[in-house]
């Protein structure tokens, strides 16, 4: 049964009956899609200490306690109204957001909620299995606030397909539940949601990276002229910021404990016979992650972007710090290949607007690297990670069909068959990681050999607070 008290929410559900007819058909199937595709073995009998959103207001996430995941509380959550809000760029600039969706912008609309949407059950497919190679209990947690928060997040964009697309919607609904991550003949849409994430070193490098993707396509939408998106997509920013924290967290304490590993070896080691992440390991996985979520942000030059940003259905992050909003006058300097060169071309700025917003995704990524090179200093080591040129191992947009090296210098096929596993994740490398997690660590306040434990726990509990509790 549908109820408010079972479903968390603050978009009038027990008034709404329509609402509550959708989701009565829906919600058994997704139920269902959690238990076959969400956590491999941390269904039954786990109770997880996560938190709930119960409402949107700040006091509204401080809540805490032991949930067995298939009862978590998935709930659907618009950010407060703005009073008057008006479309803040594109053709309409200055008049009123809609309330509904108008029918001439219905496909573009459903095309983004829905890709949106699918990335969120996707990630959960992705990451089933990696409960069960967990360094710490602190970080299983982690892992599975992270998933239910993915699987809220699919709960926000069914609301609106639900709420507004009428039959078209209910049936995108269920075809968010029958594609599959990986699957041969209905895969994910975004070719990113189709890697394998199959060790905590792709989890974190995927949540610092891949949902930092997350994180400038929902600021994008947050400026969207359809009111619900954006109200909605600005409640779902607050969860994934905590996404990127695992991410940023779990990679610094990995390179926190490399560093201690080599300093305890006076740098004499291999640090994989001792067990620990060696550097270049880290750097492929960088490497990896970061370009196929540039990837994320589409062609360079899109007319679907110029679309979008022409009736102000996806703008840029935080719209109102740019000074022009109409952008019919103003070109994008962008580096294009022309008969086996790179030359400069100025393209119109609406088209180019995909490659905008990767610029604001490259500079979040950057900062980020920083505060990683920071352990080193700290630790008195001169290495240092960095992100590849944006032009590397490149699967969409107009670098795709060409070979570049880590630094953006160009190389043939066979230079680059030759020397990619010297940059990407080898098969070695992935084999040497998972021997190293095959055991998972259930102890609490116990940390894997190759990971450092965190500063402090979650909502101020010990670090070795039983995390998840296992039913007799
Ligand atoms: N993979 O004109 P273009 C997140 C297709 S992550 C495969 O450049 P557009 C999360 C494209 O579909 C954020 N195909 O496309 C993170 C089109 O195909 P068709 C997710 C791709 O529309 C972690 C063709 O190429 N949110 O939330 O400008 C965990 C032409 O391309 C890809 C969104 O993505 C690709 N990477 O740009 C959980 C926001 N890229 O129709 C969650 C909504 C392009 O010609 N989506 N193509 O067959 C969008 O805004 C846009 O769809 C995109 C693509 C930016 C993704």
């Amino acid at each position: 049964m549908i109820s408010a008290e079972k479903i968390p929410n603050n978009v009038g559900l027990s008034s709404n009956k329509r609402l509550q007819r959708a989701l009565e058909h829906w919600q058994p199937q997704y139920i269902q899609w959690w238990k076959d595709m969400g956590p491999q073995g941390f269904q039954d009998y786990h109770q997880v200490y996560v938190r709930t959103a119960v409402s949107v207001d700040p006091s509204g996430w401080a809540h805490f306690e032991y949930v067995k995941l298939p009862e978590y509380r998935w709930g659907i959550f618009l950010a407060d109204p703005v009073h008057d809000r008006r479309i803040g760029f594109g053709d309409f600039f200055g008049q009123p957001v809609w309330q509904e969706v108008p029918g001439e912008f219905r496909n573009q609309l459903r095309r983004l909620i829905v890709t949106q949407g699918d990335t969120e059950p996707a990630s959960v497919e992705q990451q089933r299995w990696l409960g069960q190679r967990c360094p710490s209990m602190y970080d299983l947690r982690n892992l599975f606030q992270v998933n239910v928060e993915e699987g809220r997040h699919l709960w926000a964009m069914v609301y609106l397909l639900h709420s507004y697309f009428g039959r078209d919607g209910r049936d995108e609904a269920e075809e968010l539940l029958a594609r599959q991550s990986g699957d041969r003949d209905k895969p994910r849409i975004l070719d990113a949601f189709n890697e394998p994430i199959e060790n905590w070193l792709d989890f974190f490098m995927f949540t610092m990276f891949t949902d930092r993707d997350g994180k400038s396509q929902l600021l994008s939408l947050s400026e969207s002229s359809l009111d619900p998106l954006s109200r909605t997509t600005r409640f779902m920013l607050t969860e994934e910021a905590h996404h990127m924290f695992v991410g940023e967290t779990g990679i610094a304490r990995i390179i926190e404990r490399t560093c201690q590993l080599m300093k305890d070896t006076g740098f004499s080691e291999d640090v994989r016979r001792i067990g620990g992440i060696d550097l270049p390991t880290i750097q492929k996985f960088i490497n990896l992650w970061f370009s196929l979520s540039l990837d994320l942000h589409g062609n360079e030059i899109s007319t679907n972007a110029a679309t979008y940003f022409a009736n102000g259905l996806k703008g840029r992050a935080q719209e109102e710090k740019w000074d022009d909003h109409v952008l019919t006058e103003k070109f994008y300097d962008l580096e294009v290949p022309a008969d086996g060169r790179l030359e400069r071309k100025a393209i119109p700025m609406r088209t180019a607007m995909n490659e905008v917003l990767r610029d604001w995704y490259v500079g979040d990524c950057e900062a980020g690297v920083v505060r990683w090179n920071k352990i080193f200093e700290r630790h008195g080591m001169s290495d240092r990670l960095r992100l590849p040129d944006r032009k590397f191992n490149r699967g969409i947009g107009m670098f795709s069909s060409l070979h570049f090296d880590p630094n953006g210098a160009p190389l043939s096929d066979s230079e680059w068959a030759r020397r990619k596993n010297g940059w990407l994740p080898s098969p070695a490398d992935r084999e040497y990681l998972l021997s190293i997690m095959a055991t998972p660590v259930y102890e609490p306040g116990k940390f894997a050999n190759y990971i450092a434990p965190p500063a402090r726990g979650v909502n101020r509990m010990p670090i070795n607070f039983e995390y998840v509790r296992t039913e007799a």
